[in-house]
């Protein structure tokens, strides 16, 4: 006798379908997307998830945050929710599927309750966590963090982008802030699915990964003054090249990266130069060191070398340096219990696993402080993501979905 929706499978064709429609909204210059957090295609894009979710006879609800829940009942409604989610906002180069799986995933799996009319004890809430990019407003997983109380309100709506505009007014402007105080839903477990973005899995030919833990981030501004002058007439000896500078600090900061090996990673990802002219030497350089490890200690190491290396590097070419800590969260061991779900999942499904520690960050990182979490991950084609060629098959896409819809439902326990 099999147990309770122990046959259960999605409609892959209709998720597929979703997905390919979702990208439609906000399309990059190569085939990806550029939806950024709280733009209009990020507007747009929340509109079209929203009118998906009423089909599907959930209700909505919205954080002060932008968060979007949106309820599917259950017979409980006093059971804490089972919430299952990730995000809408892309990369400027992004992909299709980074985040926005994760949260299709979720509409997916209610779609299939609805279809062959199982209802379970626990709600559960499908969740789009606003900026969890942090591009155009610093720092990643934005929302999600304020949810856990590791940001201020207040504070992340005085966030401003590259061009002035203030995060809470944007977030205004778009029409997507919500009425609910942030953090206060409370829940039973949150899962989210999420493609690897590395790897290792498409590599070792697994279908899925069982995340049991998620590398910790630091994220280190750095602003390097010297002096523009012309590059030609001002002689080598007199100048104060802060571009110069910065390339000295990057070479450091790989040099680090490469002296932790095999659990770490550095690299600077956002560089502004000033005056950024061909026949100026740069007189400021603004740019992020990001750091990663699944390690705390090897992360406050880097962070360390970081800061003495850089200021030794400035005060030999005679340039100022001031370095901002703007984003960062300490490496996450996930719920044992939802990440023995997943694997049970996974095991039941007949699909190929291992556990994986995540490389990047996700909004189950902070989560994870404020309820039992955990994700399930499957492969991306040649590990590549934050790219807009990033791609992934739609059977990985069902594996992944079919494997978060058992650990939902065995969580949310399907009512006969
Ligand atoms: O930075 C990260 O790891 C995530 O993609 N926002
Ligand atoms: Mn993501
Ligand atoms: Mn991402």
């Amino acid at each position: 006798m099999a147990a309770p929706g122990e046959n259960l499978r999605i409609n892959s064709d209709r998720l597929w379908e979703t997905l390919m429609e979702m990208a439609k909204i906000g399309p990059g210059i190569a085939g990806g997307n550029n939806r950024q957090t709280v733009t209009d295609e990020d507007g747009e894009g929340r509109h079209l998830f929203r009118k998906w979710c009423e089909e599907a006879s959930l209700t909505m609800g919205v954080d002060q945050m932008g968060t979007m829940f949106m309820r599917r009942e259950g017979t409980d409604p006093d059971a804490l929710p089972v919430y299952v989610g990730s995000h809408l906002d892309t990369q400027p180069t992004g992909g299709k599927y980074d985040g926005v799986l994760g949260v299709l995933a979720g509409l997916e799996i209610v779609r299939t309750l609805n279809d062959l009319d199982i209802k379970t004890k626990h709600p559960i809430v499908v969740t789009n966590w606003t900026n969890e990019e942090g591009t155009r407003y610093a720092p990643a997983m934005l929302a999600s963090g304020v949810f856990a109380d590791m940001h201020k309100q207040d504070w992340a709506y005085e966030l401003e982008d590259a061009d002035g505009k203030k995060f809470g007014d944007e977030l205004e402007r778009i029409g997507w802030k919500g009425e609910e105080t942030v953090g206060e839903r409370k829940m039973h477990a949150f899962f989210e699915l999420h493609i690897e973005q590395g790897p290792i899995l498409e590599n070792e030919g697994k279908d899925i990964g069982v995340v049991t833990h998620g590398q910790g981030l630091s994220w280190t501004q750095i602003t390097v003054t010297g002096k523009d002058s012309h590059t030609g007439s001002t002689p080598m000896p007199m100048r104060k090249n802060a571009g110069l500078g910065m390339a000295r600090i990057l070479d450091l900061v790989d040099k680090i990266a490469w002296s932790q090996a095999p659990d770490a990673v550095g690299a600077a990802g956002h560089i502004d130069v000033f005056p950024n002219s061909r026949n100026v030497i740069p007189g400021k350089v603004v740019f992020t060191v990001d750091f990663r490890s699944p390690n705390l200690a090897t992360i406050k190491d880097m962070e360390k070398q970081l800061a003495e290396g850089a200021k030794k590097i400035c005060d030999d070419m005679g340039l100022e340096i001031e370095m901002e800590t703007v984003g960062g969260f300490d490496p996450v061991t996930f719920d044992e219990g939802c990440v023995t779900a997943v694997r049970n999942a996974a095991e039941r499904l007949g699909y190929s696993h291992r556990d994986l520690i995540s490389g990047a960050g996700h909004d189950a990182c902070w989560i994870n402080r404020v309820a039992p979490t955990s994700m399930v991950m499957c492969p991306c084609v040649d590990g590549l993501s934050h790219n807009e060629a990033e791609d992934i098959s739609q059977e990985w896409a069902r594996a992944g979905t079919d494997v978060l819809f058992h650990a939902v439902v065995e969580t949310a326990e399907i009512v006969e």
